[in-house]
């Protein structure tokens, strides 16, 4: 697979695409921007799953330049939907390895200014991993994407090794619940409590409280008495590529 990733970045990024999972406003009931994923589809293999892949793109190295080029493609379309939603967002995962082993913010921000995006435009999802490695790399990555105005995320909260500390040191603008969470907050009294408390405390601390893994209605019911201020899930639809996404969601009424 690794020899199939590299033939593909060498053959300008062929099989590999975006695709897009609409983040709503529930409360305004209204589409605010979308995540943005990364798909693999080998020739010789078929499509390879991103929890296969990102690893074997991070041990290679591949992930620099997959990464440029994924963040090129995501501002490219988050620029073309703008145009019809104005404060329209992309929200973009990056890893580890493409912060220490690259300067992503520098890169970010000369696609921003040769696409005329303005920072508040892109949102950054780090898992609070990055904060267990306390180098220096780290560091400057978050001073940086911080004076460049750009989001920041705080995703799959409520797994691993979550903890309040990092809610106050990584000064995350968005805190995504995890999906996992969701599910057992939907099914678990003592989660919902929990996600209540956590829910609570976010919005105490001034950040925005998005909740992922929204299946169903009644899913979307209960989470809304959180009062969410983002939402994503299946309910509104599967990850999509472009042109679907805009047929969905954009190019409506
Ligand atoms: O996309 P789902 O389809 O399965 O994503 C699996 C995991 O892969 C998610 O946790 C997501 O954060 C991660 N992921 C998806 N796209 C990207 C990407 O472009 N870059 C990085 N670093 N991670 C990604
Ligand atoms: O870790 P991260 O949240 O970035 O992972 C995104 C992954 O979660 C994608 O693979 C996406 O397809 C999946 N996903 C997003 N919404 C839902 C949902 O409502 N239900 C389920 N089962 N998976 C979801
Ligand atoms: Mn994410
Ligand atoms: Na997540």
């Amino acid at each position: 697979i690794t020899n199939e990733l590299h033939s593909a970045v060498n053959h300008g990024f062929r099989g590999f695409s975006i695709i897009f999972q609409p983040v709503m406003d529930i409360q305004q009931d209204k589409l605010i921007g979308a995540e943005v994923l990364i798909r693999f589809a080998s020739k010789k293999f078929g499509p390879i799953s991103p929890a296969e892949f990102i690893p074997l793109l991070e041990t290679s190295g591949l992930i620099i330049p997959t990464g440029r080029w994924f963040m090129r493609e995501a501002i490219t379309a988050c620029r073309k939907i703008r145009m019809q939603i104005p404060d329209f967002r992309v929200s973009i995962n990056v890893s580890q390895v493409q912060i220490t082993k690259s300067d992503i913010i520098t890169d970010l921000i000369s696609e921003m200014n040769a696409s005329g995006l303005p920072p508040a435009a892109i949102a950054i999802e780090l898992t609070e991993s990055i904060l267990l490695e306390k180098n220096e790399k780290a560091q400057n990555f978050l001073k940086e994407l911080k004076q460049a105005g750009l989001q920041l995320a705080l995703d799959d909260f409520g797994t691993g090794y979550s903890n309040f500390h990092y809610l106050s040191e990584l000064h995350p603008d968005i805190v995504k619940i995890d999906r996992g969470f969701t599910s057992k907050a939907i099914t678990d009294k003592k989660e919902y409590y929990l996600l209540n408390q956590f829910s609570n405390m976010i919005h105490n601390l001034g950040l925005k409280l998005c909740i992922e893994g929204i299946e169903t209605e009644d899913e979307l019911q209960k989470m809304k008495l959180l009062k969410p201020d983002y939402c994503q899930g299946f309910y509104w639809g599967q990850p999509c590529p472009y042109d679907e996404f805009r047929k969905h969601f954009v190019d409506v009424d």
